[in-house]
């Protein structure tokens, strides 16, 4: 008798498995079926059922929001200890967020002043960049979208890397082809932002999946993931879904740590989607995800721990964080978010629940800091920031001449040709390219 290789529970004499990555069919004894399950090779965990429900995710729980520490500094589960750290990396934390904020304020009046061109504040994300990033390894690789100062701070970019970038000097890692809030640091491993919205998703995939192929070929290079941030609104884009998808279906070592700040510039998050944020879309990705309150840094740092066991145990696997948060400051410097939300709201944001203050109030409770501390700590942040801010300011722009290098080894015949005419122009108006001199080497470079 030929064998019969139908896909069904009742009837078949065969079923099919998924072998790897080629589908195979696979004889099995009608005895050993279980005619409750299904095993079409799209679904293979489905059970039958005769009760026509149509899953209506409105009748579904929202995903819980884990957190260790309530808004006032309480640990609101007194049976564990949220220090996986010491009481001075705590204190170093509270002093990276200060940082960031701190940064913000100025370079945000900066700006409006016409001292620089762009900037954006992280107000009320600063438990989320610098918590995350306390979990991670310095070989770790760091993808981020551009609201994460925080995690640039707690790996070690100083705050003369930050404004060399912010005034695009001569000492900018990007060599000042970048707009302002375009960090990277090689030495860092992180990658430089780059502003079309989810473009880093992908590329986190693809760099977790060389990261994983890297040890396969040599067991000693040491484990490493990829961490990847962004915004709730960049998760609308196209490239999130392939990324997680290619992450899954690849098992690839990276940890997606998506900022849910309530908005896209003006978009709220309420108009940006219909379903339970952005962790709900994880598990129909096949991927482990938790959603975790980012006003917590406790909390924050513990999930991203242990995501980043998860990412690296077995044959490896994505994780995915969405961690809550609501964006205090406007989008940006060419933002004013009072258009579009109301400033009670805002104020009684920050009045509510701040990642800082909630820090803060630990701190206290155990002693570790107090009015005296916080007024110094301040007072010597703000002066090393505008010490940084007034020093690079005056540094040099890098050369002109860097515009056109760095595409291809050597500089194509037709990038000569547009150097030469780039010359040519400064020298015919020479009142429109008055500040020619402010580049290092002047007109020189271009020759
Ligand atoms: C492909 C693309 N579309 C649109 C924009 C314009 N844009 C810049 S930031 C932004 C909102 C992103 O929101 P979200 O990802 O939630 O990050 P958040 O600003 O809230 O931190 C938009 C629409 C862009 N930079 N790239
Ligand atoms: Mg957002």
């Amino acid at each position: 008798m030929g064998k019969r290789y139908v896909v069904n529970g009742a009837c078949t004499k065969g079923r099919i498995r998924l072998v790897s990555t080629c589908l195979i069919l696979i004889p099995v004894p009608v005895d050993q079926l279980n005619p409750c399950s299904v095993h079409f090779p799209g679904a293979l965990n489905s059970k039958f059922t005769s009760q026509m429900r149509f899953q209506n995710p409105a009748e579904e729980m929202a995903m819980p929001t884990y957190r260790i520490m309530d808004a006032d500094g309480n640990i609101v589960d007194n049976t564990r200890d949220p220090q996986s750290a010491s009481d001075a990396e705590i204190t170093q934390w509270y002093r990276n967020m200060l940082t960031v904020s701190i940064m913000d304020l100025i370079m945000f009046d900066a700006q409006r002043q016409g001292r620089t061109s762009f900037y954006m504040v992280s107000a009320g994300e600063e438990g989320i960049a610098v918590g995350s990033a306390s979990a991670l390894t310095p070989e770790d690789v760091c993808f981020l979208q551009y609201r994460e100062q925080g995690v640039l701070v707690q790996r070690g970019f100083t705050l003369k890397e930050m404004m060399s970038q912010l005034f695009a000097n001569k000492d900018d890692h990007g060599k000042g082809r970048n707009m302002p809030v375009h960090y990277g640091s090689g030495k860092l491993n992180v990658h430089t932002v780059s502003s079309p919205l989810a473009t880093q998703i992908p590329q986190a995939s693809g760099a977790a999946y060389a990261l994983k192929m890297q040890r396969l070929i040599n067991p000693n290079v040491p484990p490493r993931i990829v961490a990847c941030y962004f915004g709730e609104g960049a998760a609308s884009e196209g490239d999130f879904h392939a990324a997680l998808n290619i992450a899954a279906t690849k098992s690839c070592p990276v940890v997606f740590v998506c900022r849910n700040n309530g908005f896209a510039i003006s978009t709220s998050s309420i108009e940006q989607y219909k379903g339970d944020g952005i962790a709900s879309r994880g598990l129909g990705y096949g991927i482990d995800t938790i959603r975790v309150d980012g006003n917590d840094i406790f909390a924050v740092r513990e999930v991203m721990l242990e995501a980043r066991k998860r990412a690296l145990e077995g044959d490896c696997k994505p994780i995915l964080v969405e961690a809550m948060s609501y964006r205090v400051s406007h989008h940006s410097t060419s933002d004013d978010s009072f258009a579009y939300r109301a400033k009670r709201e805002v104020e009684e944001w920050k009045r509510r629940d701040n990642p800082i203050t909630r820090l803060r109030k630990w701190m206290e409770k155990k002693g570790l800091w107090d009015e005296d501390k916080e007024k110094e700590a301040r007072a010597s942040i703000r002066k090393q920031v505008l010490q940084e801010f007034s020093a690079a300011e005056k540094v040099k722009k890098p050369p002109l001449r860097a515009m056109f290098e760095d595409v291809y080894e050597e500089i194509t015949p037709e990038a000569q040709e547009q150097m030469k005419e780039l010359k040519r122009l400064i020298e015919k108006y020479p009142k429109e390219y008055s500040n020619v001199s402010q580049y290092e080497g002047g007109i020189k470079t271009l020759e």
